[in-house]
């Protein structure tokens, strides 16, 4: 094996032409012509997707397995033992970018193509990962796959969860051809890191070129269905209504009010919100919506659901209206492992000093995957901090780099023992 600070690797770098032309080609299939993507998770979209990677995979002679929710892993088996993992997700959201999650796998792929053509042989295998229903926005919870493949949900229970258009998310996986014979939960790797981009404003608002990832912060998805007493709009006085659309609304603004009053990394968000029968003359009968609510401090994210609970119990009397409760995900703030978060700050010191410790607003599979062992990421920056938008964008130096660290991560990763 070359070590990993010998000086042949020291000026070894990954193909960022053949980097950035297969993240062009990954972002043509569901297209949005906007320079975004649709790949929703377990559509026809995801599947070419899926189709399309798994033939580079094949392309490089990689083990490719499918495990029983779907996960796909290109394994390169060389030397011994348990591998060095790497991945992220293909899924998008409907408005998603070319670059959140794709980047992870492909940047994988990357790796593990220079190393074979280099004949960089390291002491264990790589594989490079794609997770199921990453986000979640078809199928609750997010990082769906990940967490099956931890052991953190039971498969027969994912594939019974119903999607928001009706679907079971078993069938989707058996008709798309992705309900694979690997067993979930799945082996744990050696170790764990994944290249994302930030999703946020902090690096280029730092001027910093990459984050050492500290951690993940806590999520808590909820789907409230406010009942209420549907009416006529013309004939109804306002103190005799029941109105599940001003409840709903009222809902969004106290959200708000929690956010400010909390302060620091307190995030909630409104992003679904539907109406029954959702016309202009009639008051609703019914108004289901979604809270999207994060903090890094699990006991400040309590707070805040406690808060949102005593609220909804105090709306239903004052408004007539029953509100039901249905939690979708809530997962704890996760640490990543100091040791392998030290490694990414050290290798990417070595592409650019300009490297900041931070944790993720964003979910991602590496919170999965340190369940079962070391893991972090690695952030590239993201312009304006968008994402989650057709106008999610990395410079492309920015998306080589990155993955240039990616290499020597794995590959140190390979020689560490935890
Ligand atoms: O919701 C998230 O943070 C991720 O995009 N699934
Ligand atoms: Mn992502
Ligand atoms: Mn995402």
């Amino acid at each position: 094996m070359t070590s990993i600070n010998s000086p042949s690797l020291g000026s070894t770098h990954i193909n960022g032409n053949r980097l950035l032309q297969r993240l062009d080609a990954l972002a043509e299939i569901g297209s949005t012509g906007d320079g975004g993507c649709c790949r929703v998770a377990l559509t026809d979209e995801d599947k070419a997707g899926r189709d399309l990677v798994v033939s580079w995979m094949h392309e490089l002679d990689l083990d490719v397995v499918v495990d029983a929710i779907g996960n796909v892993f290109g394994t390169w088996n060389v030397g011994v033992g348990a591998p060095v993992m790497t991945g992220s997700h293909i899924d998008t959201v409907r408005t998603g970018g070319k670059f959140d999650g794709n980047y992870g796998v492909l940047a994988g792929l990357e790796v593990i193509e220079t190393c074979k053509e280099l004949s960089i042989t390291p002491d264990r295998p790589l594989c490079v990962a794609i997770f199921t229903d990453e986000e979640g926005a078809r199928f609750a919870p997010d990082m769906l796959g990940s967490l099956v493949y931890v052991g953190g949900l039971a498969l027969e229970e994912a594939l019974d969860i119903e999607s928001i258009d009706g679907k079971r998310l078993g069938d989707e996986l058996v008709r798309i051809g992705y309900a694979g014979a690997a067993p979930c939960p799945g082996p744990a790797p050696h170790a764990f890191v994944e290249l994302h981009i930030e999703q946020g404003p902090v690096l280029e608002a730092e001027d910093r070129a990459f984050g050492a990832v500290t951690g993940v912060q806590g999520i808590s998805w909820q789907e409230l269905t406010i009942v209420g007493q549907s009416n006529h709009a013309g004939t109804t006085p306002m103190n005799l209504r029941r109105d599940p659309a001003f409840v709903a609304a009222m809902m969004t603004v106290y959200l708000r009010d929690i956010a400010e009053r909390f302060g620091g990394d307190q995030v909630c968000t409104v992003g679904k919100v539907d109406l029954h029968p959702n016309l202009i003359n009639v008051i609703p009968a019914r108004a289901t919506i979604t809270l999207d609510v994060r903090n890094t401090d699990e006991d400040t994210l309590r707070d805040a659901e406690h808060l949102i609970d005593t609220f909804c119990f105090q709306i239903e009397q004052d408004e007539g209206v029953s509100i039901t409760k249905r939690q979708l995900a809530r997962f704890e703030p996760v640490t990543f492992d100091e040791r392998v978060i030290a490694l990414v700050e050290r290798r990417a010191r070595e592409v650019d000093t300009r490297v900041k410790r931070l944790p993720s607003g964003a979910g991602h599979d590496a919170q999965m995957l340190a369940r079962f062992c070391p893991s972090a990421m690695i952030f590239v920056p993201s312009k304006d901090g968008i994402s989650h938008n057709a106008r999610e964008h990395t410079e492309p130096d920015q998306l080589v780099d990155g993955a240039n660290v990616l290499l020597r991560v794995m590959l140190d990763l390979t020689e560490m023992e935890f």
